[in-house]
């Protein structure tokens, strides 16, 4: 079901994306129009893909979004959901992000996985994640939602893309076999001081699960996820804010460390 008109739909995308490309925060969009539903957030999820790809933006892949209770507590929102990454939104490891790029940006601490082959919900499990996935590796994620003080829905989540902005990989990449992901340790430090420590198991129960849920979400909508995709399976700890001079940096056992400077 869905409640909004195709212009409505066309209406809110532009004013979302408007609000990313300038840097400028905007109200939670169910405050105009409570009546939307889930179809229509992700119909102007999918008018704003639709947007940067007429601009000649590549989607890489994708994120899920609220995958652990931490996350979940620390938004309010209790209900996984997902969004797409353009090739826009790589930033590069070890390099200076001005912090002016975004409105109000957080970090997080993720496993990044690339799958090798095509994924077809419904019915996506973890063990054909596991045998679709090439390799993982750690990232940190930037968020920056366009509302007023990151206070949102779930509708009104998803519309934005999920908060997507930036992300960065790197460490080591490594093969999923003989790894048990959930009890892969990560620490997520902001100048070198350890701040939130957390294992795959948060996401979950274990990370391939989101990308096994992510998989069936796309399926609703008639999608599947292609080979050669990366996705960030969701934050494992509470987002943490950045400022200019701000070191971030993902460890993961076994897979070394990822880090971003702010500036
Ligand atoms: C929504 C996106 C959450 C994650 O990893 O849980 C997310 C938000 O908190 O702004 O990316
Ligand atoms: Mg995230």
């Amino acid at each position: 079901m869905s409640t909004l008109k195709k212009a409505q739909i066309d209406h809110l995308a532009k004013h979302l994306e408007d609000a990313q490309l300038n840097c400028q925060d905007v109200h939670k969009i169910t405050d105009d129009y409570p009546e939307m539903d889930f179809a229509d957030a992700y119909a102007v999820q999918n008018q704003i893909r639709a947007q940067k790809m007429e601009r000649g933006e590549r989607i890489v892949g994708y994120k899920m979004g609220l995958t652990s209770r931490a996350k979940m507590e620390q938004m309010g929102v209790h209900s996984p959901i997902y969004g797409f990454l353009s090739d826009r939104f790589e930033v590069q490891e070890s390099s200076a992000v001005p912090v002016s790029r975004f409105i109000h940006p957080k970090v997080e601490a993720e496993i990044a996985f690339m799958t090798k082959q095509d994924l077809q919900g419904p019915g996506c499990t973890v063990a054909q994640v596991l045998a679709a996935t090439d390799f993982v590796m750690p990232a940190i994620e930037i968020i920056d939602s366009r509302y007023e003080n990151f206070r949102f829905d779930l509708v009104s989540v998803i519309a934005d893309n999920a908060s997507s902005s930036g992300f960065v990989t790197g460490g080591q990449i490594a093969a999923v076999d003989g790894k048990d992901l959930s009890t892969l340790g990560v620490v997520l430090e902001i100048n070198g001081e350890p701040r939130e420590v957390g294992a795959g198991a948060a996401v979950l129960g274990h990370p391939a699960n989101s990308i096994a849920q992510l998989v069936n979400m796309l399926a609703e909508q008639g999608e599947s996820l292609p080979a050669g995709s990366l996705v960030l399976s969701g934050a494992i700890t509470s987002a943490l804010a950045v400022e200019p001079g701000d070191c971030a940096t993902v460890r993961a056992q076994g897979l070394g460390s990822v880090t971003v400077r702010f500036s």
